[in-house]
């Protein structure tokens, strides 16, 4: 059938257009009142959706598609009879993904335990140390680093209302945070910073090194009212939407902060695992497990990295008997799924020993004789033979740095809008269905309500009166009830007590 005011085909048993939104008074319901008052809100929502403004995506058409239906859903959701009942986490998921869409960043993130040589591998990398390195805890915040055409570094801090979540979250055992933080006063800059407006500063070679140490290392007090850091640089040789994000610890003593890293590992679209060469624990285990729940699909997008490779006795052999521990872990159907892509993708790196090399000019003598020549030697060096300066080209290469870059600029790179497109589709359809099954429920509860409206008033209220009158019979059956009972409760009173006394004569009398 037709609808009449549209012409859009409907089914017999709709209630109303899904194009119009007209109600099919043709449908047995007596309620029209309340047919009608349904049609007007459908009207209404039908024609802002039309009218509403949706974010266009330039880049491509088909997440331009996701976005825009994804959108026109999210708009039905605000409505006030969704309002109420959709969750405050469907509704982030939502304006998260409209937000990914926007700006198609591909982010690799460095993650793993606190110390696991995460900034030092992102400074090998980069070619210059950007990354706060420390002995204690150092990465506090998401730290991005991108291509761009001037260097500049970007700061976001954190609200009041965040502020308090993160200290709530704070551990017994954080002595050493709570120490610094009263060493730095913290409380006294607190009001300063948080909730501050978003920093952008402009940063040339000379200042770059203080600007983001200012902002990102446990030695300044700015750092800890410091949610997020961006670092656009000139030297990035990236793609513009390739994005480098260094995270804070997984164990980090604030686990607020710790959560921000776990909340972000489903959001990268390509993950190093950094896990110390020497230890692969249970905890270390768990949280690998976790990165590739969240890409199924393709665990070739996640790098298990064995870091500080030469802080082991025997680097070469030893090495090679720990990554076979770790292959027989990591092969199994939730991970890599076979043996040979787990060897594939789990790679050692020395990055401390290539920064070493790389800035051995700068180096004072205590710090090459006492620090890099015992490294140096467990690489073949031998100081009477070598001179440590002709060696560096070697060390440097024996880091295996390059071969780390090596996966990011031929593995990843080469097929990041490909694996970007494969992580938006499944994000997409990961909210529709969610979506579907929230509308579905509440389909079946309006329909109860349109159900009940099918049927005539007269109908409701004969159904009342049988109801009213099976709960009176229900009522008198209760009283004759407890009327017999307490006849029966009188009866046997009365009895026991004659036989009380009936008793006590037999005894007086014996
Ligand atoms: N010998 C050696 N030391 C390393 C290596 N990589 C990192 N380190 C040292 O390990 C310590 C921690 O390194 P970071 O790079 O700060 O570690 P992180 O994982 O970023 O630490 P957080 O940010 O605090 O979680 C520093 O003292 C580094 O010098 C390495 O390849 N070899
Ligand atoms: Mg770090």
């Amino acid at each position: 059938m037709k609808c009449k005011v549209c012409s859009s085909e409907i089914s017999k048993n709709m209630y109303f257009c899904p194009k119009c939104g007209t109600a099919n008074f043709d449908l047995e319901i007596k309620n029209t009142e309340l047919l009608k008052s349904y049609s007007e809100k459908l009207q209404t929502m039908i024609k802002n959706m039309g009218n509403a403004h949706c974010t266009k995506i330039a880049w491509d058409l088909t997440v331009d598609k996701y976005v825009d239906k994804i959108e026109r859903l999210n708009l039905i959701l605000s409505q006030p009879e969704f309002a109420k009942k959709s969750s405050e986490g469907l509704i982030n998921r939502i304006s998260n993904f409209v937000e990914r869409c926007k700006e198609p960043e591909f982010h690799i993130a460095f993650v793993g335990t606190i110390k696991a040589g995460k900034s030092t591998l992102i400074n090998a990398l980069l070619g210059r140390n950007l990354a706060s390195t420390s002995v204690t805890p150092e990465t506090a915040v998401l730290t991005k680093f991108r291509h761009s055409e001037n260097d500049y570094v970007k700061v976001v801090f954190y609200t009041q209302d965040e502020w308090t979540q993160l200290w709530n979250t704070i551990s017994n055992n954080a002595d050493v945070f709570k120490k610094e933080y009263s060493d730095l006063k913290g409380d006294e800059e607190k009001n300063k910073w948080l909730g501050h407006a978003e920093i952008k500063t402009d940063v040339n070679n000379e200042n770059i090194e203080d600007e983001i140490e200012r902002w990102t290392s446990s030695k300044h007090v700015e750092h800890y009212f410091v949610k997020e850091v961006e670092i656009g640089l000139k030297d990035f040789k990236m793609p513009s939407q390739v994005v480098f994000v260094d995270t804070p610890g997984l164990d980090d003593a604030v686990r607020y902060r710790s959560d921000v890293t776990r909340n972000y590992i489903d959001r990268a679209n390509a993950v190093f695992a950094c896990v110390r060469s020497d230890a692969l624990t249970g905890g270390e285990l768990n949280i690998l497990y976790r990165v590739f729940s969240n890409s199924v699909d393709n665990p070739e997008k996640i790098f298990i990295i064995g870091t500080q490779w030469d802080s082991l006795n025997d680097p070469e052999k030893d090495w090679k008997e720990q990554k076979e521990e770790w292959v027989k872990y990591l092969s199994t159907e939730s991970c890599y799924r076979s043996a040979e892509t787990a060897r594939r993708n789990i790679v050692h790196v020395a990055a401390y020993l290539m920064n070493l090399c790389r800035d051995y000019i700068k180096l004072d003598q205590e710090t090459k004789r006492k620090i890099l020549m015992p490294i140096a030697m467990k690489f073949d060096y031998n100081p009477w033979d070598n001179n440590l300066e002709e060696y560096l080209e070697t060390l440097m290469e024996k880091s295996n740095v390059d071969e780390v870059s090596r996966r990011i600029t031929h593995g990843i790179v080469p097929k990041y809008k490909e694996y970007l497109m494969n992580d938006i589709t499944s994000n997409y359809d990961a909210l529709s269905k969610e979506l579907r099954s929230f509308f579905e429920e509440n389909k079946a509860s309006n329909e109860e309500v349109l159900n009940t409206s099918k049927k005539s008033a007269d109908e409701i209220r004969a159904k009342y009166e049988k109801s009213k009158k099976e709960l009176d019979e229900v009522k008198a059956y209760r009283e004759q009830l407890e009327f017999a009972l307490n006849s029966v409760k009188v009866n046997t009173d009365q009895r026991v007590e004659e036989l009380c006394k009936a008793l006590e004569n037999m005894t007086q009398k014996a």
